[in-house]
């Protein structure tokens, strides 16, 4: 017997325990562990049950994900769970922690289900770019009816215990060790002379509106293929008989494992979970940190002291004046009262929050105790550097020094105090309590336990960490400038904003970049284009002043009501403001362009490849550690569609010798912009792709 299912007695009951840390993953020797333990108990005499239950946190987490791409192992899932329900034997599933994909899977082969209060159940192989593939599109609609199983496998969404009572899912919930609350459920369904209740059994599910569910889940799913998948899965079985409807859910699965969006999806899975692993920080302990300070509380300011306070923190705002204090105050409570609203937080915390964990000030002393700095006030290097300069002054020794800076650099604002080495920088993006990014800047004298401490920040707040090194930019806004140039540059020469917005949208982008600078205010990429002018451009370098002239006629975007969009319609409108192809046209004049057309192919090809290029620098200059820090950043910072695994994953798939074929044609026409990035030479030299780079 496999050493991954232990095998014991409970009477005439045999207990089959699954122990594979952290989560019981359904690998192969789990898999074996299982069709042993089953075929012993049948063997035995004197076993009228069988219960299967998890060891630790969980029944079963599902199929082991690192098992896919490769050649599947005996005894394949979908087969093991057909033999768990062939038994004559009553075999029992007692669930706790989550059951998920497989995990719920082996509990629907088993004929009965008893779960703890808190257990989930769920089929979540749709994020992965799959569908349930053994038996779970089957069997759950016997259960629950095709519109609930619907609803479970194409959001992949977790069910409580409560909740799958009531759909039929488990069959009891009980509170208590997984084992004894199995054994006294087993025990009391022989007493009742229980039987083996086969799902494969039951009646197939009502038909519902089939067109309409694909229409509906089509409209959500943004391009991803496998919430499709599912239901034509689940079709089938409200369509065939239960062996028919297996073999067409195998055939759906095997078309899904075969798409690019599968590999694209499961890179995302491991990657999000890899990135704030870092082999320097083994070992290493963060600073303690209760109470944090945060200078400025504008946007970003009051976003990053709305997220500390919802994850327990103290904070203390400071602002320029009264009058500042209390509009940070105002921004700080309507995202809390957002918060509440959606039920992210009851209202006692909310007053609790409220009376007692903010404060609100404008003397520096009243920062002396903080753990934690976070200045986020203007983006302009001798406000900072005041900023900082007082902060040394007060804070407390050990104190970290954080700066929320979107381009400028930590080193030069960590030389005016006389402790650079707690000094880093912690990019949050906007909105700073919503979105999940957090760039994590160490700068050239940051200790390791600063750095450390800026994951930990990471992790309480429930945000995905990357490390960024200092550059213009750090990783993400580094990688956008040169995407948002290459987009420009095409403007230039003919294309509309509106089909660049729309061809990135049809790629998967949340949104294009137009309409995401509109949201962002256009004044922040005009001070950009000010800053850099002021340094110097290169000769050869493209330059154009359409936009800056939108900024001067008033249009900033959202804020303003207009932008390249015209939001009087509402926000969602995306009406085309009037006044910018006039403005485009006039610089086109100017510049002696003839203008050309673009296909959507086109435009999202430049787009990528500048993506991919700067991308490559980015990891070749050790400002990103891995390629998959630059593809968690665009996934979680800059809406790149996650089915397609980040632009280094994506650049893999398409291949990275043609890109560069690419990047060296574009050249021809524009030497300055599209230098090929050293190290997209060489992996194409080499032969090797950037996920290889991950491995090491
Ligand atoms: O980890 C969270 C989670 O949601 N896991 C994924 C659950 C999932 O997607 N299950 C479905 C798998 S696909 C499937 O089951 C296909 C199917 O229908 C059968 C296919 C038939 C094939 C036929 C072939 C002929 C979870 C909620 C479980 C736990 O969250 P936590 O935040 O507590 O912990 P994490 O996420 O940090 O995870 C701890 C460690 O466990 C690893 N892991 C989790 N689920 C895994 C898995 N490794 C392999 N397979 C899984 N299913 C995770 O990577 C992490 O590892 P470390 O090394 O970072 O600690
Ligand atoms: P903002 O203009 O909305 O807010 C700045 C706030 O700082 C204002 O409330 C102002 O009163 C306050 N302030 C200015 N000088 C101060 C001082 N000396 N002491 C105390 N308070 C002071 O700006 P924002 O958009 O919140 O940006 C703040 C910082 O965050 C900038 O460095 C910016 O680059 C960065 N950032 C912005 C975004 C974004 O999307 N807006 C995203 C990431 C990072």
């Amino acid at each position: 017997m496999s050493s991954k299912i232990a095998y014991s007695r409970q009477g005439d009951i045999a207990v089959l325990t699954a122990q594979n840390p952290p989560v019981n993953a359904l690998s192969q020797a789990v898999r074996q562990g299982l069709l042993d333990g089953v075929e012993r108990a049948e063997a035995e005499d004197g076993v009228k049950a069988i219960l299967i239950v998890g060891a630790g946190r969980a029944f079963f987490a599902g199929a082991d994900i690192k098992e896919f791409g490769k050649p599947p192992l005996e005894p394949h899932l979908p087969w093991l769970v057909g033999r768990i329900e062939a038994s004559p034997l009553v075999v029992v599933a007692s669930m706790h922690g989550v059951s998920l994909g497989g995990g719920l899977e082996v509990a629907m082969g088993c004929h009965y289900r008893v779960a703890q209060p808190s257990a989930r159940v769920g089929l979540p192989e749709v994020h992965l770019g799959i569908i349930p593939g053994a038996g779970g599109t089957q069997r759950l609609p016997r259960l629950t009816g095709a519109d609930a199983a619907l609803e479970i496998a194409t959001t992949g969404r977790h069910v409580g215990a409560a909740e799958a009572l009531k759909l039929g899912i488990v069959d009891a919930i009980e509170e208590g060790d997984p084992t004894e609350i199995g054994v006294a459920y087993t025990e009391k369904l022989l007493a009742e002379g229980a039987v083996p209740r086969p799902i494969c059994e039951m009646h197939a599910p009502a038909a519902i509106d089939w067109s309409a569910a694909h229409a509906a889940v089509e409209a959500r799913a943004r391009g991803q293929l496998s919430p499709g998948f599912v239901v034509e899965a689940v079709q089938a079985s409200a369509e065939h008989s239960f062996e028919e409807g297996m073999k067409a859910e195998r055939a759906i699965f095997r078309k899904a494992m075969d798409t690019d969006q599968r590999k694209g999806l499961i890179h995302a899975f491991f990657s999000e979970r890899a990135v704030s692993t870092l082999p320097e920080l083994k070992g290493v302990e963060p600073r303690p940190m209760s109470q944090i300070g945060v200078i400025g509380g504008g946007t970003m300011g009051a976003g990053i002291a709305t997220a500390a306070l919802l994850s327990g923190f103290s904070v203390t705002m400071l602002e320029m004046s009264p009058e500042a204090g209390e509009a940070a105050r105002g921004r700080i409570e309507s995202n809390l009262s957002g918060a509440l609203k959606r039920g992210k937080i009851s209202a006692e915390q909310h007053a609790a929050i409220v009376e007692k964990a903010l404060q609100v000030v404008t003397d520096y002393n009243a920062l002396k105790d903080a753990d934690l700095l976070i200045e986020a006030v203007f983006e302009e290097m001798e406000i900072k550097k005041k900023v900082f300069a007082q902060l040394d002054a007060v804070c407390k020794p050990g104190a970290v020094l954080a700066s929320n800076t979107s381009y400028l650099d930590i080193n030069e604002i960590a030389s005016v105090t006389s402790r650079p080495e707690d000094v880093i920088g912690l990019h949050f993006f906007s909105p700073a309590h919503v979105m999940k990014l957090l760039e994590v800047v160490v700068a050239d004298k940051t200790a390791i336990d600063v750095v450390a401490t800026g994951f930990d920040l990471g992790k309480r707040l429930r945000k995905i960490s990357v490390r960024a090194g200092v550059c213009d930019g750090f990783i993400g806004n580094r990688i956008l400038s040169t995407y948002r140039t290459a987009a420009d540059h095409m403007i230039l020469d003919g294309a509309s904003p509106y089909e660049i917005d729309k061809a990135l949208e049809d790629f998967g982008f949340a949104m294009g970049p137009f309409a995401v600078a509109d949201l962002a205010g256009l004044d922040i990429g005009y001070a950009v284009r000010k800053r850099k002018r002021a340094e110097g451009l290169q000769p050869n370098e493209r330059d154009s002043h359409y936009a800056d002239k939108l900024v001067e006629h008033g249009h900033k975007g959202q804020k303003t009501g207009k932008g390249y969009y015209d939001y009087s319609a509402g926000m969602k409108a995306r009406v085309p403001n009037p006044d910018v192809l006039p403005l485009i046209k006039a610089e086109r004049v100017e510049q002696d362009i003839s203008s050309r057309e673009f296909t959507d192919q086109e435009i999202v090809r430049r787009y990528m490849a500048a993506m991919v290029n700067e991308a490559a620098k980015v990891v070749g200059e050790g400002i990103a550690r891995r390629p998959l820090d630059v593809d968690m950043t665009l996934l979680f910072g800059y809406g790149f569609p996650r089915y397609r695994g980040g632009p280094l994953k994506w650049a893999d798939i398409v291949g990275l010798d043609g890109l560069l074929a690419d990047i060296n044609r574009y050249a021809e026409d524009d030497p300055h912009f599209w230098q090929p990035a050293p190290l997209l030479e060489q992996l194409v030299a080499e032969g090797k792709t950037f996920d290889d780079l991950n491995q090491s």
